[in-house]
């Protein structure tokens, strides 16, 4: 009896600790992409479900759905915040009704090129920006490049404001970029990027505004043939996860997942590189116009309205704004 008794209590202490050692229960996350195969985030958000399965041996199994097959940017958002999705990568454009003082970075030309953004975004400012999405239940993991963006249109070239005047141009969901186009004295209609194409071809709208990877990888360019390098917005983009997801990760995992996501923004940016030069290359060897608008100045001071209306709303935004354009 006592020899049953100890052997049960072993056995029932073998299974315990087998219970323990055992793999924790797999995790399955789904994540949101808006851009298509071979685009640089695609490939390099699959890169990242990749290293994080491999480091956690499996247990955290990331399936990325690509081409914003599950729903607009907008709704995205929302959706991670609630955990619905895990994980997306997002621009911060569309960022700023939720999350006000990311509306920073859609200031037009508050980064001075592209490497200004990302040493802004890869230092404390970067971090501060991850703080105040955190709050919203995003938690920025990366920062991925997204170029800078430019006008195009159906119409003309543009190389002033005054070309700008009375066109309907598509913009991401955001007020900030309505003031803008506003500013310029074009209208601007925020619409789903899935829809661009067809308003475009359609004529409801007249042109609207990116970098070259999207103005190529969504065929635009064969509807709105003139692109104008005015290159107002330069956005950053984030690896970002839900943060009720994030906050159950041991700290092991927080580790792999962290720098699973900063190896993706690496290659990210390689391929951005490589990816920008060979859309421009495209785009023009099938008939786009290019044109470099030479006197940015009227555009910048155009934009002082844009400015003046966001710091009235938010006033603590300035010395952030002081910090970016501090940084050398
Ligand atoms: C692309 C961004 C993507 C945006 C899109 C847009 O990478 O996140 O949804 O622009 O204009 O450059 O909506």
């Amino acid at each position: 009896m006592k020899f049953m008794r100890s052997f049960a209590q072993g056995a029932a202490v073998a299974a315990c600790a087998a219970l323990t050692a055992a793999p924790a229960a797999a995790e399955s996350w789904r994540g949101w992409n808006i851009h298509p195969e071979g685009y640089p985030n695609t490939v390099a958000m699959d890169l990242f479900a990749k290293e994080v399965a491999d480091k956690t041996g499996g247990r955290i199994k990331l399936t990325m759905y690509h081409s914003g097959v599950l729903g607009s940017q907008p709704d995205a958002i929302e959706q991670v915040r609630s955990g619905a999705l895990a994980i997306g990568n997002f621009n911060l454009g569309p960022m700023g009704p939720i999350v006000p003082m990311a509306n920073v970075v859609s200031l037009p030309f508050v980064f001075n090129d592209v490497p200004h953004m990302h040493r802004v975004m890869d230092g404390a400012v970067g971090d501060f920006f991850s703080a105040e999405m955190a709050k919203k239940g995003l938690v920025a993991l990366a920062w991925y490049d997204s170029g800078a963006r430019s006008l195009y249109n159906s119409k003309r070239p543009i190389k002033t404001p005054k070309d700008v005047v009375g066109m309907k141009i598509r913009v991401m969901n955001n007020d900030i970029f309505v003031k803008m186009i506003a500013a310029l004295g074009g209208n601007a209609t925020p619409m789903a990027f899935s829809e661009v194409y067809q308003s475009l071809s359609t004529g409801v709208i007249d042109g609207a505004e990116n970098n070259y990877p999207s103005y190529e990888s969504t065929g635009h360019f064969e509807v709105a043939g003139f692109y104008s390098i005015t290159e107002h917005l330069i956005i950053p983009e984030c690896v970002c996860i839900a943060k009720s997801v994030w906050d159950k990760l041991s700290d092991a995992d927080k580790k792999i997942v962290r720098e699973a996501a900063r190896n993706s923004a690496k290659k990210q940016r390689e391929l951005w590189a490589e990816r920008s030069k060979k859309s421009f290359d495209l785009v023009v060897s099938k008939g786009a116009k290019v044109n470099t608008v030479t006197d940015k100045k009227p555009f910048q001071d155009a934009m002082k309205v844009v400015y003046d209306d966001f710091f009235k709303t938010m006033p603590e935004a300035k010395a952030v704004v002081e910090k970016i354009r501090a940084v050398k």
